[in-house]
């Protein structure tokens, strides 16, 4: 009887287990190869705007606006691939340790992204350069915390 009850309790912590990170996701693997993907992409979309930004390619403003509208929309995406049980990847432990501290850095990326946004949809040089500056202090700030190093 003791041995069931055992039995039953170390299936319901597997199955939880399970259960976080499949909610969404297969497995833990599946979640880190999502949220590696949008942060490939993401950095693919924010990175060719450095050298508008910089002065060292024109600044076109419709190409500037359709390319932060994908930006924007992809950085919506890899949050929801940290859940429970889907340590690993790039993530450092602090992710899930410091989970409070992790949330306010998702919460102030938001904030800079939506900046860049109304940027964008403006079209100004000057609103650009300075939001997307923002943004890329913010990626930095996150990755510096909460990204094992290279
Ligand atoms: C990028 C990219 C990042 C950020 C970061 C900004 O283009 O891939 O991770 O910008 O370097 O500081």
């Amino acid at each position: 009887m003791k041995k069931s009850i055992a039995l039953f309790a170390i299936a319901t912590v597997v199955g939880l287990g399970c259960s976080t990170a499949s909610a969404q996701f297969k497995d833990a693997d599946a979640a880190i190869d999502y949220r590696e993907a949008a942060m490939t992409l993401m950095g693919s979309h924010f990175g060719r705007m450095g050298p508008v930004a910089k002065k060292e390619a024109p600044f076109d403003a419709e190409a500037i606006r359709a390319n932060v509208a994908i930006f924007s929309t992809i950085a919506a995406l890899p949050w929801v691939a940290y859940g429970p049980g889907t340590e690993g990847g790039a993530a450092k432990p602090s992710v899930w340790s410091d989970a409070k501290g992790f949330k306010q850095k998702q919460d102030d990326f938001k904030v800079a992204v939506t900046k860049l946004d109304a940027a964008a949809e403006k079209g100004d040089f000057d609103a650009f350069r300075v939001a997307f500056g923002a943004v890329g202090k913010s990626c930095k700030a996150c990755h510096d915390s909460y990204r094992e190093k290279d």
